[in-house]
């Protein structure tokens, strides 16, 4: 399980303070911090009170690479904040997100072909995230279809059928392990999907137990990438778990701290 650290988001309130302020700090902080959770990738998202985002997307590309080499996921509806953010990348990233509408996908996947970026699309369009998973698999098809169609190869494209908090809207949590699954079967080689765990507990008690509950069924759905909390260590080790007991990784003792360090 690929873990994208979702802490550099300006819905946080010490990084919208430190990208108002141009403090790198809490930002460098919090990258060192996630990958020695485990973070594999760091999403980099400017939140919704910054006035200037590509300003600030650039600025997050640039403090993050000072102290990491992992790949940096660009989290942002603005595209010209992203391309802004790509042309600045030392490695390859990922483009967070396109959803299923033309417009999008037309700017977003030779976007991703042209930067040799890795690109998330999400399963909705300007109507919104649908409930069932045959309308969300019809999206994902959309997204398949968008890959061949501009020479992205699919290990590239991760498809994130859109999970949303337990407590409000229950009944999607099952509609997306049933699309998770069903997303594996519509191309060959398939391609990979992606959550944004912390979504599923978002104002819900007891939240890391719903997150890494999550985590361990959609892994037996196929899930291959969260965007998640990676210094919560109890969800660290059921990604680890999970690699073993879908035979991923070779089982040794030492599994958990593996995870961690390789
Ligand atoms: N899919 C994709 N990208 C995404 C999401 C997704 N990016 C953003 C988001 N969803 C994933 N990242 C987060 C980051 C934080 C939280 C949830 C998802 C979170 N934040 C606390 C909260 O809202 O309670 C903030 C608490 C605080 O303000 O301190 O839970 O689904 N492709």
């Amino acid at each position: 399980m690929l873990i994208i650290g979702e802490r550099i988001n300006g819905m946080f309130n010490d990084i919208k303070k430190a990208i108002q302020e141009k403090d790198p700090r809490p930002v460098q902080e919090w990258a060192r911090r996630q990958e020695e959770g485990g973070a594999r990738a760091v999403d980099l998202n400017v939140g919704p009170a910054v006035p200037d985002k590509v300003d600030a997307m650039k600025w997050l590309v640039q403090v993050a690479q000072e102290v990491t080499d992992l790949p940096l996921c660009l989290d942002s509806t603005n595209y010209t904040a992203i391309e802004e953010g790509l042309k600045l990348c030392k490695r390859p990233a990922i483009i967070n997100s396109t959803n299923a509408e033309r417009e999008k996908v037309e700017r977003a996947f030779p976007m991703a072909v042209k930067y040799g970026a890795r690109l998330i699309g999400l399963t909705m369009d300007k109507k919104g995230i649908p409930k069932d998973s045959d309308t969300r698999l019809a999206f994902a098809m959309e997204l398949v279809a968008a890959a061949d169609e501009f020479g992205l190869s699919m290990e590239d494209l991760f498809i994130d059928p859109l999970i949303l908090p337990a407590n409000v809207a229950q009944d999607h949590a099952p509609e997306v392990l049933k699309t998770l699954q069903q997303i594996k079967m519509l191309a060959s080689p398939a391609p990979k999907t992606v959550l944004g765990l912390s979504n599923v507990s978002q104002g819900c008690y007891d939240r890391s137990l719903l997150n890494r509950t999550f985590l361990a069924m959609g892994a037996a759905c196929g899930l291959d990438a969260v965007i998640a909390d990676a210094n919560d260590e109890a969800l660290v080790e059921v990604s680890a778990a999970t690699e073993i007991l879908l035979n991923q990784k070779v089982y040794c003792d030492s599994y958990v701290k593996m995870f961690k360090t390789q």
